[in-house]
């Protein structure tokens, strides 16, 4: 797992010999999940699982987790395990931004603490920035409360890879060596029966989605202000500019709203007092914080 463009999909290729397509342009290339070949590492017979990473270019975070929930749920049902779960970041990113916090928050609420030791962390590209800001920028992810330290802790493994077949290797050497564990989200599908909105990875998303319609919200307020403004200005030019921006929020608006429509569908109606439950947890969606908490 792990943002667009980070490397995964070239990583399951360098490590299995597998022809997955690589990204080459802009827009984001796996969207949806896709095996390796099998292949055999020492005693290890091994299948990769690619995944789209969330802040696709083309498919919605609510469609990502419920493709991801779907496939991890099915196998769970036919007791496969994953041995492990693997994040990647690029070493090459100054700034560990608003997509790669969000793609990691995600991860997090996926595995769940329990199967965090079947974790590895890959920070990839690491052969591409010198040795004094790759081992800085490394120290600062995996000690920063905010970034890989809460993983680390919970004894997920940080590896460096330079994309050779042998770092990728020693990679999933070390993964398949581990007991094959059930991650949280598996837990909570198929043993509790949860809905996918009331899992953990499904609040998480509700509550960045209910936070971006929110901002959006307020900026449409300011935005009705500033046409009546000029309205009143008589000033055409700049009344259609804005009537235009204003067209184009909303329809962000929608898209979110939608999403979250989604990942609640089934869920409000699943008992006769669905209604308020559905209220009452968009309240509680509402406030939850940005950061990893368990
Ligand atoms: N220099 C360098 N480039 C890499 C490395 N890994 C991937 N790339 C390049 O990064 C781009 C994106 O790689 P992908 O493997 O498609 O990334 P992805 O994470 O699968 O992206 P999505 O499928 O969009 O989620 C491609 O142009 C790769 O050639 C690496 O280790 N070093
Ligand atoms: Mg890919």
């Amino acid at each position: 797992m792990g943002p667009t463009g980070v490397g995964k999909t070239t990583f399951i290729n360098r490590a299995s010999g597998s022809d997955l397509r690589v990204g080459t342009g802009l827009e984001s290339t796996t969207d949806c999940i896709q095996l390796s070949q099998p292949f055999l590492l020492g005693r290890f017979r091994i299948t990769l699982v690619d995944t789209p990473g969330f802040d696709d270019t083309r498919k919605s975070d609510a469609e990502i987790l419920t493709m991801l929930v779907d496939y991890l749920a099915d196998d769970a049902r036919n007791k496969h395990y994953l041995s492990g779960v693997i994040y990647m970041h690029r070493i090459t990113d100054n700034r560990m931004g608003g997509i790669a916090l969000r793609n990691f928050k995600m991860f997090m609420q996926l595995c769940g603490k329990q199967a965090l030791p079947n974790a590895a962390i890959i920070l990839n590209m690491w052969n591409e920035v010198s040795e004094d800001v790759r081992n800085a920028r490394k120290l600062e992810l995996l000690t920063n409360e905010k970034f890989f330290k809460p993983a680390i802790a919970a004894r997920a493994v940080a590896f460096e890879h330079d994309n050779t077949e042998k770092s990728a290797h020693c990679i999933l050497r070390h993964l398949a060596r581990r007991k094959p564990k059930t991650l949280l989200i598996q837990r909570e599908v198929v043993r509790e029966h949860k809905h996918i909105g009331e899992t953990a990875a499904g609040i998480a998303l509700l509550g960045d989605l209910a936070e971006k319609e929110r901002k959006h919200q307020e900026h449409l307020r300011q935005m009705k202000k500033e046409i009546e403004e000029a309205v009143e200005r008589r000033d055409e030019e700049e009344r259609a500019e804005l009537e235009e921006s204003r067209r184009q929020l909303e329809e962000v608006c929608e898209k979110l709203s939608r999403q979250r429509k989604s990942l609640l569908a089934g869920w409000s109606t699943r008992d006769p007092a669905g209604f308020w439950c559905f209220s009452a947890r968009n309240m509680v969606v509402d406030r939850i914080p940005y950061q990893i908490s368990w």
